[in-house]
């Protein structure tokens, strides 16, 4: 099933956009729906289409996508995901039917995720506040440990083998790290690599001497070379000595759920896959998946779901109509409503609701 339709009459700026929408699984279209609400409330010239791609499709297809996914995607300006994974399909399938092949065949070889805690958002760290928690994460997007290189052999027998190869290009982490480096010169001037290059031989330490390399060409930034594990430790007890973190695919995978919880929960935390200076499309996704556990409720937050069409406006070059999400979705959790995950008893869509109407109230 696919659906378009324009909304709206006043335009951001003069440009209409057209914006794919895949609501994905679970939780995933509840909170899509939200963020798709507030789009609409910037009375701005959005086209959506909405793709049923997900569990369902591949249950009636064998396929999570149509075979000209990509060509879909990129007659559009951005997309809008919402989650991937279903307890009924296998979920190395859900992710490489799905959310993987997108990211590597659009290059969208940088996955940034701004880590914040908003105020009137419950941090589970004792005594910290949102002066303490302001980070941004730049995880490699199309290679490293999720580059899919690997096989299986003796399948079923006692002497079965799986081997998984992490792919580490000097191309790859040259651009990540130096696209890191250029968000660390519009922050506070602090840039950390994670890697765990001790315990490894090759790729890790790749990645530590080409981003050392790329450190010596912005000296303004001060560089730290970290090991994930005592990363994440400091995450815990000193977040705010951190600004911004980059990292391998799995390493910052891993890393910002940890920052996710941190910042208030998985509901909170927003994405945005891109190829900086590319004309591929960007694809905008909260951090959290599919929530079985509570998906049909109508319980999910979509704070990550509406902060991350606010970062797709700000990569459209709508800075202002971005910054206008951000404000309404701020002033909301600082004043509620709020779901239960945050402290409130409100419904998914009574959040969007409010935060569309502040949306509305300003635009
Ligand atoms: N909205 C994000 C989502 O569906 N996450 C599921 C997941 O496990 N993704 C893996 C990844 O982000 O690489």
């Amino acid at each position: 099933m696919q659906g378009s339709d324009a909304e709206g009459t006043r335009k951001i700026h003069s440009v209409s956009y057209r914006i794919a929408l895949l609501p994905g699984d679970g939780v995933g279209a509840e909170v899509v729906a939200e963020a798709r609400k507030v789009l609409g409330a910037l009375g701005a010239g959005i086209e959506f289409t909405e793709l049923d791609w997900g569990a369902d499709r591949w249950h009636q297809t064998a396929e999570m996508m149509p075979a000209d996914w990509e060509s879909i995607l990129r007659s559009h300006d951005a997309g809008v995901l919402g989650a991937c994974g279903h307890p009924s399909v296998p979920d190395h399938i859900s992710l490489w039917k799905m959310i993987l092949p997108i990211r590597q065949r659009l290059d969208l070889w940088a996955n940034v995720r701004p880590v914040r805690l908003l105020e009137g958002v419950p941090t589970p760290l004792v005594g910290r506040g949102p002066t303490d928690i302001d980070m941004v994460f730049v995880r490699e997007n199309s290679e490293g440990e999720y580059s899919g290189v690997g096989g299986r052999v003796h399948q079923g027998l006692p002497e079965e083998v799986g081997i998984e190869t992490s792919v580490f290009t000097r191309h790859a982490v040259e651009r990540v790290v130096r696209h890191a480096f250029g968000l660390a010169e519009t922050r506070r001037g602090l840039l950390t690599s994670a890697t765990k290059s001790n315990a490894s031989r090759y790729g890790y330490v790749l990645w530590d001497e080409v981003a050392a390399e790329v450190a010596a060409e912005h000296p303004g930034v001060r560089y730290e070379r970290v090991l994930v594990d005592a990363l994440a430790a400091r995450m815990v007890r000193n977040p705010e000595s951190l600004d911004v973190v980059v990292a391998s695919n799995l390493l910052g995978d891993i890393l910002t759920d940890l920052a996710a919880a941190i910042q208030g929960g998985m509901g909170t935390a927003a994405s945005a896959n891109v190829a900086p200076e590319g004309d591929a499309p960007g694809l905008f996704e909260p951090v959290h998946g599919s929530a079985p556990d509570i998906a049909g409720q109508g319980i999910g937050n979509p704070t990550g779901a509406i902060w991350s069409v606010a970062l797709m406006l700000e990569h459209l070059g709508e800075a202002d109509a971005g910054a206008c999400v951000m404000r309404a979705l701020e002033d909301i959790c600082r004043e509620g409503p709020r779901t239960r995950d945050v402290g409130g008893a409100a419904k998914t869509a009574e959040v969007g609701d409010a935060v569309a109407a502040r949306v509305a109230a300003a635009a």
